[in-house]
């Protein structure tokens, strides 16, 4: 049997998170808390580069460039969707996450989806440093993950168990 798990080190990996400025007191946030664990886990401060856009429609143009350059192990996308009074909010959340999900597929590169979708700014701000936690941060542990298991992936090892 070969179980796969990747360990959590960012050593030596370069990141692109893409962020948007759209509810930009949670987004910073989400922001710090990522930037926070990558250098935590290793990463080199010149070896995590930050694009800002709008908002949280135009994460997937810059996430897809960037993946596509092939300069990066793994990128992170953070973004606030907060509902408001109009079906505006379900297109702009699933135009992310299409978008996103899209971007991984086409490039073959580990994007972590950090973007929180939530009924209202205290639900967001709890999940941006708060009582529940930085969903920037563990965004940052999934592509860390993310890029060492696609790094193993790509050579298993000959033989068996
Ligand atoms: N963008 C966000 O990132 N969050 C939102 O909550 C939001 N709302 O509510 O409208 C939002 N809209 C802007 C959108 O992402 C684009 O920037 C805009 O439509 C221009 O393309």
């Amino acid at each position: 049997m070969r179980i796969w798990s990747a360990p959590r080190d960012a050593t030596g990996l370069r990141f692109a998170i893409v962020v948007s400025r759209f509810n930009h007191l949670v987004s910073a946030r989400l922001l710090e808390g990522c930037a926070r664990e990558l250098r935590a886990r290793g990463a080199g401060g010149e070896d995590i580069h930050v694009a800002w856009v709008p908002g949280a429609f135009e994460i997937p143009f810059a996430a897809r460039t960037l993946a596509a350059s092939g300069r990066y192990d793994a990128l992170v996308a953070l973004g606030v969707v907060i509902r408001g009074e109009t079906p505006h909010f379900e297109y702009v959340c699933r135009a992310v996450t299409d978008g996103v999900r899209e971007s991984m597929r086409e490039t073959d590169v580990p994007i972590a989806f950090g973007v929180l979708t939530t009924e209202d700014l205290d639900q967001a701000l709890a999940r941006a440093g708060g009582e529940e936690g930085n969903k920037g941060a563990e965004a940052a542990l999934t592509a860390i993950e993310m890029a060492r298991l696609r790094a193993s992936l790509a050579k298993p090892p000959e033989g068996g168990a």
